[in-house]
């Protein structure tokens, strides 16, 4: 698809959530284990669960599970012919099924607390998040051939982040697990494209914060970023990312 046509659509998709999984928590602890997630990018149910991630502010291994690919039918046959999201916490050796389920899972345990009603699976949330993949044409879905690396890759993105998300869907695509880092916004000048941050004054992240140690290794916040250690890559841009991908894992 053409790049500029790719992010229109992901804008429109991020427009039907209502920006959901823009902002994030200031407060919140990563868990001493990473969480897994067992995803499938353009499902419109797991797309609830990351977008509450991205909220609370917490990392997580994404294992992707696109159709047609190997890593749905060994999550079927182990987990009895269930679908993605399910969220693996180590932490606690807590396995939890089901979107609604997770996001309960996620307050009550990383922010003591009921989940805020705009947050679960009802009608709304259904209708929206459908009509976001729809925009997509099933983008982020279906498994494509590929090569397997040794080590995860790791994606700084955020939910709605319109130039992160072609780059998940192709993550999950190609069946690469990855460490999803987010870097939700924490405060107003946080807003805006890289290119230009809200703020009078030169731009600065909230001291000690994840946004903050991006900005003192690369002088400032633009996602999405991608380390691949197996190849000792790391770059910005979203087209690149995508070209480099496909070229080091499609086949
Ligand atoms: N040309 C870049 C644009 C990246 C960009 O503007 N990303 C936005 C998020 S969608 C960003 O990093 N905003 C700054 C921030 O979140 O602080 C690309 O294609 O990757």
């Amino acid at each position: 698809m053409n790049h500029l046509l790719d992010i229109t659509t992901s804008t429109l998709a991020s427009t039907y959530r209502f920006w959901r999984g823009t902002t994030a928590s200031k407060t919140i602890a990563q868990p001493e284990e990473m969480l897994i997630l067992f995803d499938q990018e353009g499902c419109p149910k797991c797309r609830l669960v990351r977008e509450v991630l991205t909220e609370l502010n917490l990392d997580v291994v994404i294992a992707p599970c696109p159709v047609g690919g190997q890593n749905l039918t060994k999550f079927h046959s182990a987990f009895d012919n269930i679908n993605p999201p399910m969220l693996v916490d180590l932490n606690g050796s807590n396995i939890t099924k089901g979107a609604e389920d997770i996001i309960h899972y996620l307050f009550s345990q990383y922010k003591a607390q009921q989940p805020p009603k705009a947050c679960l699976g009802k009608l709304r949330s259904a209708l929206t998040s459908n009509l976001a993949t729809g925009i997509r044409l099933g983008a982020g879905i279906k498994a494509k051939p590929s090569k397997q690396p040794a080590l995860p890759l790791i994606l700084f993105s955020f939910e709605s982040s319109p130039f992160s998300r072609p780059v998940r869907e192709r993550l999950c695509e190609l069946e690469l697990t990855y460490i999803l880092v987010n870097l939700g916004k924490q405060q107003f000048s946080d807003m805006g494209p890289a290119s230009f941050h809200w703020s009078l004054t030169a731009y600065k992240p909230l001291p000690n914060t994840k946004r903050d140690e991006f900005f003192k290794q690369h002088g400032n916040v633009q996602v999405p970023y991608l380390i691949d250690p197996n190849t000792d890559t790391e770059m910005f841009e979203s087209k690149d990312i995508l070209q480099y991908l496909t070229g080091t894992y499609g086949v």
